[in-house]
Parts: C-alpha cells; structure tokens; sequence
C-alpha cells in the first residue's frame, strides 16, 4: 500500500485495538461484578461499565475497524491508490468519528450516559452524549462518501469491466450503513438531542425505539458483511484455492442490502404498539436475510471443497486435510465460520414470534451476540489483522507470532464457550440481560441460574487474558522483521463474463431497498405518530 494510504488504514485499525483493550477491561470487570464476585470501589457501577463495553466494542471497535480494512481494500483492488480526495475524506471522517468518540466516553465515564448501547428512551444521558453520537455518524457518512468516490472514479476509468469483488462488496458495505444510520440520525437529532436538552417535555418511547431498530438490525449485517469480505475474497487465497462464484457473492450482498434493513421489529416482537401483522411481515423478511447467509455457507463449502480436489483429496470430508490449519490468518477466520454456525442457528430461534416470546430480554440474546458479533466477526477481524499490520507495515509475519495467535483464537473459544454457553443456558432458565447482581431475594430460580454466572465470570476471565494477548499480538507485528506480504485477494474459478452486470444497476437495488423499507415501516410509523400516542418525560440516569 501507498504509505499515506498506510497511514490512513493503520490509524484507523489502532484506534479499534484501543478500544477493544479499554472496552475488554469494562467487559471484564461487568462480567465479575455481574457474576457477584466483588463490587467495584468508587462507585462504579454495573450499567456505566455496561455502557462502556458495549459501546467500545460493538460500536467503535467495529465501525474503525471496518472503515480500515474496506479503504485498504479499495485502495488495494481500485488503482492501487486512494485519490487524494478519498484521502482526505477519509481523515475527515475519522476526526469527526474520534471527536465524537471522546464526547460520548467522557460522558460515560463521568457516569452521565449509563443508558447502555441501545440508549433506549425513556433513559435519558446528558446532551453532549447524543451529541458525540451525532459526530460519529457525521464522520462514518464522510469515510463512506470517500469509498464510493472511489469505487465511482474506477468505474469511470474502466467503462465495460467488472469492478473488483473487494470494491463492490466495500460499496454494499457503506451503503447499507448509509441507509441504516439515517434512522438512527433521526432518531438523535430530532428526538433525543431537544429532549435531553429540554426544548421539549417528552419522548415518543415507541418511535424511538423503532429508529433504533432501524437502524440496529442493518448494524450487526454492517459487522457481517466485512466479515464476509474476507471469508469470500481472502480466504480462498490463503487456503491456494479460488473464490467458488463472483456472481453468487455478489448476489448475496445484494440480498443482504434488500432485506437487512426493514427488519428492525424482530428485535420489538414483544413490544405493544406495533400490530401482530407488521410483526409478522418483519419477520417474513427476516427469514429472507437467513438466506444469503446460506449461500454463503454453501459457496465456502464449495471453495473448499474444490481446494481439496484440486490438490487430490476425496471422500465427503477430504478437503478439510488440506486446508492450512497452522495458518493463524486462516484458522482464525475459520473458528469464526464454525461458531456462526450455531450463532446463525441462534438467530433463527430468536426471529421464530414464539420461541422470541422465550428468550427476549434474557441472557440467551446476549449469548447469540457474543457467538455472532464477538466470535464470529471478532475472530476475523483478528485474522485479518495479522496480514494486514505487515502489509501496511512493510513486514512480515513471525511463526513465533502466529503461534501466539493460534494460542489466542482458542482461549478466544475457550472462554466464549464458558461464557456464551452458560448465557445460552442460562437465558432459557429464564435469566434476565442487563442485571446488575441479585438474587432476586433468594429465589429458588434465581438462586439455580447462579452457577451459570459463576461460568459467565470464569469464560470472562478466560476471554480477557486472550484480549489481552491479542494486544500483545497486535504490539509484536510491529517489531517483526522487515519483508514483504502480500495483499491476499483471491481470484474467481470463473472468467469474468459469468457474472451478470446487472448485479452493478445500484439505482436499482436503491430503489428496491427504499420500496422495502417504505412497505415495511410505513403504516407501523404513522401508528406511532397518531393522536392516541403519548409521550413519556423520561427519567435522567444520573
Ligand atoms: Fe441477531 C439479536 C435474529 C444474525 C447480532 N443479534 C441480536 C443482537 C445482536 C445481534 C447484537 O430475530 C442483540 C441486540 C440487542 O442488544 O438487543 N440474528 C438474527 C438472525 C440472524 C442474526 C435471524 N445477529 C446476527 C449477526 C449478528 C447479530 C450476524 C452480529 C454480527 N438477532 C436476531 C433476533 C434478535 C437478535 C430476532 C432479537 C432478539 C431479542 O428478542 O431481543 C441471521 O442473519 C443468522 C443467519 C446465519 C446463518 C449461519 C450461516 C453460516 C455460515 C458459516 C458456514 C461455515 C463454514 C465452515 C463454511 C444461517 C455462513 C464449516 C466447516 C466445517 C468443518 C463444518
């Protein structure tokens, strides 16, 4: 990579390192208090940890991790270079973003913003939070303008050629966040920003909540589709096979695009005020975005399968001898594909209205986000880490840190499966998320869901020790010798003609996206809006 696009990348990619590190110690230290080890000195309290892990992991962790890879990507596979345009929108964005960052974590830690990373109304944070959220979400539009300004250029530069795979799936990327974080946008500016300001008395606790949705289901397919990136075009470099069909990868990031977004009520099934009927349709939709993801898994079985018997191997499981299991780039990746695997099964039980009515608001869901977004995503990101540093770098990487790595996937997976398993058990048990420690007066039940705690705070220590490694990790790529590494971009099994260029009609897919979301959420919307709605005025966490 060009060293200034260098840059760029790697101050993006650090500043999710920091995050992850600061956002594993409040994970670490809820989880303890959670699993009522030991209370905290200076009273801090279990919901301002909350807040801050969930916000530094899910939000920033992911949101400059993504950005970092999707430029090195572009930069990568669209010119060799970013136009000094895109460079600049790039920094701009992240200047904002980290400016807006530093708003909302002062405010956390200062304890005015322990509303969790849903910030759910009627809890109400001090302004400048909503504020700092507003700047981040100012900042991501510019790193995504910045992408496709690129992605535009390209194809202006080369009319009649299929545009890179890392390009297009980067521009369902930004695009499905651009789409996604106009609720969210809405939903901060016009709602919550007057209200925490007391321009206005109340907050319509239903609207908000579906801006939210809006724009919260769409951003865990936003930590997905990066994840996909590199599952689709990276991975079948580093096994030495190739991508099983452009045009089926293709497809599937369409289809995610189309149906990620009107979706938001699966997560608002048991809320009053939506009719049973837009729940339904919802979830009818839902069922729709399963489908990608399974031709994702079908197309990764095929590329490994044709790996294998490329190089030989037969039978139903011959591939799996071949692939490079001592690979950290690869094998960590794929530990994340074996966990979305019953994290996705996960997903299905909890889209299902009745089986909902189960695990809604208990710890089952905070189960399935660790299996998806902090196994399945984390793991990769992981991976990509340890080629990425030394590309950008100008190094290479070590078998002493690739074992390191190796080490810390599997205490990665050792302590999810303490801690994401006993969620998963506990929550069917009936165990509530987001509960500070109690034993609800030496209930019977809850005094049955405390050892499943106790396996909460074990894999939580467990996962902290490997969070921490992975810092080590990230510090060693630094100091490893000098070299060149290889940008793995795979190469299609088919030529380019096979992939159908309407694929790339993005008025199109626009416009199908808008009709979607506009027949999803229109009439629910103008429910909520009606005279026999009623504003809550809301109660100041601090
Ligand atoms: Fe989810 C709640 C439904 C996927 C994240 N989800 C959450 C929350 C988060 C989250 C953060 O319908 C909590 C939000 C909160 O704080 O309240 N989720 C789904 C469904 C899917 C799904 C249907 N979720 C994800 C992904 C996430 C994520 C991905 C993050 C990255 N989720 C829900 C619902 C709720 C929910 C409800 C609300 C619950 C409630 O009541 O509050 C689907 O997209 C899943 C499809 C996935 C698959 C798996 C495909 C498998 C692949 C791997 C292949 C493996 C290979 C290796 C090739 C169908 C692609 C094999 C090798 C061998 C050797 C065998």
């Amino acid at each position: 990579l060009d060293p200034r696009d260098g840059a760029l990348v790697l101050a993006h990619v650090l500043f999710a390192f920091a995050a992850l590190l600061l956002g594993g110690i409040a994970g670490m230290l809820q989880s303890v208090v959670r699993g009522g080890a030991y209370t905290l000195p200076g009273g801090i309290g279990y919901y301002q940890l909350l807040t801050a892990h969930g916000i530094l992991m899910a939000i920033v962790f992911t949101t400059y991790f993504i950005i970092g890879f999707l430029y090195s990507g572009i930069a990568r596979t669209m010119g060799g270079t970013l136009l000094p345009r895109v460079r600049r929108l790039g920094w701009t964005g992240y200047a904002l973003m980290t400016l807006g960052g530093l708003f909302v974590l002062i405010m956390i830690l200062l304890d005015k913003a322990s509303v969790l990373y849903t910030f759910y109304a009627p809890m109400k944070a001090a302004p400048q939070f909503y504020f700092g959220l507003a700047l981040v979400v100012i900042g991501s539009w510019l790193s995504g303008a910045g992408i496709f300004y690129q992605y535009i250029y390209w194809r202006r530069t080369h009319r009649g050629k299929l545009s890179p795979l890392f390009g297009f799936m980067a521009v369902v990327t930004m695009l499905l966040w651009q789409i996604a974080t106009i609720g969210v946008a809405i939903e901060v500016v016009v709602q919550l920003i007057p209200w925490s300001l007391g321009w206005t008395e109340t907050v319509n606790v239903m609207l908000s909540r579906t801006l939210f949705w809006y724009f919260g289901h769409p951003l865990v397919y936003f930590w997905l589709l990066p994840t996909y990136i590199c599952w689709y075009v990276i991975i079948p470099e580093l096994i030495g096979g190739k991508i099983y069909s452009d045009a089926l990868a293709r497809l599937s990031f369409i289809l995610l695009l189309l149906f990620s977004i009107p979706v938001g009520f699966h997560h608002q099934l048991m809320e009053p005020g939506i009719s049973p009927l837009w729940k339904y349709i919802q979830v009818v939709l839902t069922f729709m975005v399963v489908v990608p993801s399974l031709m994702t898994a079908f197309s990764l079985f095929a590329s490994f399968e044709l790996n294998g018997r490329a190089k030989g191997t037969s039978g139903l499981f011959g591939w799996v001898k071949v692939l490079p299991w001592k690979d950290v780039r690869f094998f960590a990746p794929f530990m994340g594909m074996l966990a979305f695997i019953p994290a996705g099964a996960g997903g299905i039980v909890n889209a299902s209205d009745q089986m909902n009515a189960v695990v809604h608001n208990t710890l089952w869901v905070t189960g399935h986000f660790h299996l998806t977004v902090a196994t399945s995503v984390a793991l990769t990101f992981f991976g990509i880490t340890y080629w990425l540093v030394p590309v950008i770098t100008g190094r290479v990487l070590t078998s002493k840190v690739n074992k390191l790595g190796i080490v810390q996937t599997v205490l990665w997976l050792v302590g999810m499966l303490f801690m994401s398993g006993a969620m998963h058990a506990v929550g069917l048990l009936g165990s509530p998320r987001r509960t500070a420690y109690t034993t609800y007066q030496n209930h019977p039940d809850a005094v049955l869901w405390m050892p499943y705690h106790v396996a909460m705070a074990i894999g939580g220590v467990i996962l902290f020790a490997a969070l921490i490694l992975m810092i080590v990790n990230v510090a060693l790529l630094f100091r490893a010798p000098k070299g060149t590494t290889a940008y793995p971009i795979g190469q299609s099994e088919a030529p380019e003609e096979a992939t159908p260029r309407f694929l790339e009609r993005w008025g199109v897919w626009i416009a199908i996206t808008a009709v979607l979301i506009l027949f999803a959420y229109t009439i629910p919307v103008m429910d909520m809006l009606g005279p026999d709605t009623y504003g809550a005025p809301g109660y100041q966490t601090w």
